[in-house]
C-alpha cells in the first residue's frame, strides 16, 4: 500500500497530541547535549543498576541484548519546546532490568547517570509499568552517537532531559537526588502534560 508521506508520518497510536506550549518539530531531530559526544563503542558500554536493590548488577552489550526485546513508538517532548511524533526506539524495557535487581520496598527514586557524568532524577514509578526503555535502535538502525548511541534511556512520557544519553546506570534511592538540570532550576518530575518545566511549576 502506498500512502503519501505527510499522511503516514504520524502514527497516532498512543499519541494524544501536543502537550501545552510545545510545537511539532516535524522531521527534525535536534541534538541537545551538555557535553561533547563521547567516543563510546558498544564493547565499552555497560549498564549498571545498584543502590536500594536486592541484587546489584551490571550488564554489558551482549548481556543486555539477550534481554527480551521491547520497542517504543510515539512522541518525545523537549522542555525547550519541540516535540517529535512517530519516533521508533527499540531496546529493552526497564522493567526487565528492574525485575532482575529487585528494588527494595523503600525505593522511591532513581538517579540515571551517563558514561559522561550527566545525571537526571526520576521517580521510580515513572521507570516501571512499560514506560521506560534502554534503547540502541532508532528507526531500525543503530542509535547515532550524538543521540546517545550506543545506548540511551528513553522515558517518553516525561520531558526528554530525563532520557539520559550514553546511559551508564541507575542508582535506586529512597529519596530525591536532583540531577544536572534539576539542580539548575528544572522540575523534579517534568511531566509535559502538566507543563512541569521549572521547579515550582
Ligand atoms: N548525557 C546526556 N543526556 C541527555 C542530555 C545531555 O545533555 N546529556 N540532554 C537531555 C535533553 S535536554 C534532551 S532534550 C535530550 C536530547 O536528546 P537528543 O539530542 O537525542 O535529541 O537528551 C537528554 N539527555
Ligand atoms: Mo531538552
Amino acid at each position: 500500500m502506498h500512502i503519501t508521506r505527510g499522511f503516514t508520518g504520524r502514527p497516532r497510536v498512543d499519541d494524544p497530541g501536543l502537550p501545552p506550549g510545545q510545537y511539532d518539530a516535524g522531521d527534525d531531530w535536534p541534538v541537545l547535549s551538555a557535553e561533547v559526544t563521547p567516543d563510546l563503542a558498544p564493547g565499552d558500554w555497560t549498564f549498571r543498576v545498584d543502590g536500594l536493590v536486592a541484587e546489584p548488577r551490571t550488564w554489558d552489550w551482549d548481556q543486555a541484548h539477550r534481554m527480551p526485546a521491547s520497542a517504543y513508538q510515539g512522541a518525545i517532548h523537549c522542555v525547550t519546546g519541540w516535540s517529535k511524533f512517530g519516533v521508533r526506539f527499540a531496546g529493552v524495557s526497564l522493567d526487565a532490568f528492574l525485575d532482575v535487581v529487585r528494588p527494595h520496598g523503600s525505593a522511591t527514586h532513581a538517579v540515571a547517570y551517563a558514561h559522561t557524568g550527566y545525571t537526571a532524577n526520576l521517580p521510580l514509578a515513572d521507570l516501571t509499568g512499560g514506560r521506560a526503555w534502554i534503547v540502541w535502535e532508532y528507526d531500525g538502525r543503530p542509535l547515532a552517537p550524538e543521540h546517545g548511541g550506543p545506548a540511551r534511556l528513553v522515558v517518553p512520557h516525561l520531558y526528554f532531559w530525563k532520557s539520559v544519553k550514553w546511559i551508564a546506570g541507575l542508582r535506586i534511592l529512597d529519596h530525591e537526588e536532583p540531577g544536572f538540570w534539576e539542580r539548575n532550576g528544572y522540575h523534579e518530575r517534568g511531566n509535559p502534560w502538566d507543563e512541569q518545566r521549572y521547579s515550582g511549576d
